[in-house]
């Protein structure tokens, strides 16, 4: 008998999937031939896909997000049906891309107040990772217990409420903010990035009672290297029809299937004043009429978004 389900773990080949409505949990491989066909849809405007897919064959075809038809008896996945969206980064050793979460639609980036403080650069590599993928970005500052004034952190974060992102402020400690952002979880799949150690399981394990996440130890700095989470697990948070992935935190982030040419519109508020520079294919870092540079003069864009976003294109030049 077949059924379609959606896969919400994966480990070493067998893959546990739930089929939408049912508690019931199912456990699969991959058809053999299946590995060696596989060919993702490559529907959608973007030939970046058709490469993607052809890269992703070397690893993991399937993610977790993934809806596949499989066959009950046989324990056998037969179909992977066509993403309409991937998260994915690239190995810092092999450039070989990884699929963290297929099908989802927001990205909650979560960082720390403190321990360990935020790290705007590193936050805006993040937001042009989602961004990249065409997906929704919100921002989740956890540990608000640590800092005594919050309103300092406010101002920190204030040219991304200017770039249009919400953020939400909470503590999984003290449990403040956390219906708040439940109630931002509305949609199918979402996921939950960042760095290492700013408390991402800890969040899902307040947002789920009973879900007992494997948490950093108090006391431990897991944010100096070590990991808890290691791989990406889809979480049902009511009747299978919301999904929200928790990630291995992410210490760096690589995105060389970002095409320079794409980079400035992984700024969100850089794109009303794209099309007023004077030459069309301005790199915004030296020409003169450069509307981005002028908005940079005038306060309208933050300064040191800009400049991350010259240090991103300038590192995309080497590639
Ligand atoms: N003070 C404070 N500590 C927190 C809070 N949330 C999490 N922590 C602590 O931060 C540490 C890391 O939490 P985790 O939930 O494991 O962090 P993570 O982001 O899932 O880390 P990885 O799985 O390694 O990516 C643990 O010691 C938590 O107890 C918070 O709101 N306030
Ligand atoms: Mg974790
Ligand atoms: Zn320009």
């Amino acid at each position: 008998m077949q059924r379609e389900g959606i896969v919400y773990r994966g480990n070493s080949g067998l893959y546990d999937i739930r089929v939408s409505g049912e508690s019931a949990v199912f456990s699969a491989r991959l058809k053999g031939t299946l590995k060696k066909e596989l060919i993702y849809s490559t529907s959608g405007s973007r030939p970046q896909r058709v490469t993607r897919a052809r890269k992703r064959r070397a690893t993991d075809p399937i993610a977790i997000g993934d809806t596949v038809v499989f066959d009950v008896d046989e324990r056998l996945i037969q179909e992977i049906k066509p993403r309409h969206s991937e998260l994915a980064r690239s190995s810092p050793q092999t450039g070989e891309q990884h699929v963290l979460v297929a099908n989802l639609d927001t990205v909650f980036v979560v960082f720390a107040a403190a321990e360990p403080k935020p790290d705007l650069w590193l936050l805006d590599r993040f937001l042009v990772l989602v961004e990249s993928a065409e997906l929704l970005a919100e921002i989740v500052i956890n540990k608000c217990d640590l800092v005594p004034d919050l309103e300092e952190t406010r101002i920190l974060l204030e040219p991304y409420v200017l770039a249009g992102y919400r953020v939400h402020y909470l503590s999984a400690r003290q449990s403040f903010g956390i219906d708040e952002l439940r109630n931002a979880l509305s949609t199918k799949i979402s996921a939950f990035a960042g760095p290492s150690g700013v408390g991402k399981s800890s969040i899902l394990n307040r947002l789920k009672p009973g879900l007992k996440l494997k948490t950093g130890d108090v006391g431990e700095i897991t944010y100096k290297g070590r990991h808890t989470t290691t791989t990406a697990e889809l979480i049902p948070l009511d009747e299978n029809s919301s999904w929200v992935a928790d990630t291995p935190g992410l210490r760096q982030v690589d995105f060389w299937d970002v095409d320079p040419e794409n980079l400035e519109y992984c700024f969100p508020e850089f794109r009303d004043f794209l099309d007023n520079c004077q030459y069309n294919n301005c790199s915004h870092r030296i020409e003169q009429g450069c509307a981005i540079r002028s908005a940079v003069e005038d306060g309208k864009i933050d300064d040191r978004r800009y400049r991350s976003f010259v240090q991103m294109s300038s590192e995309k030049a080497h590639v």
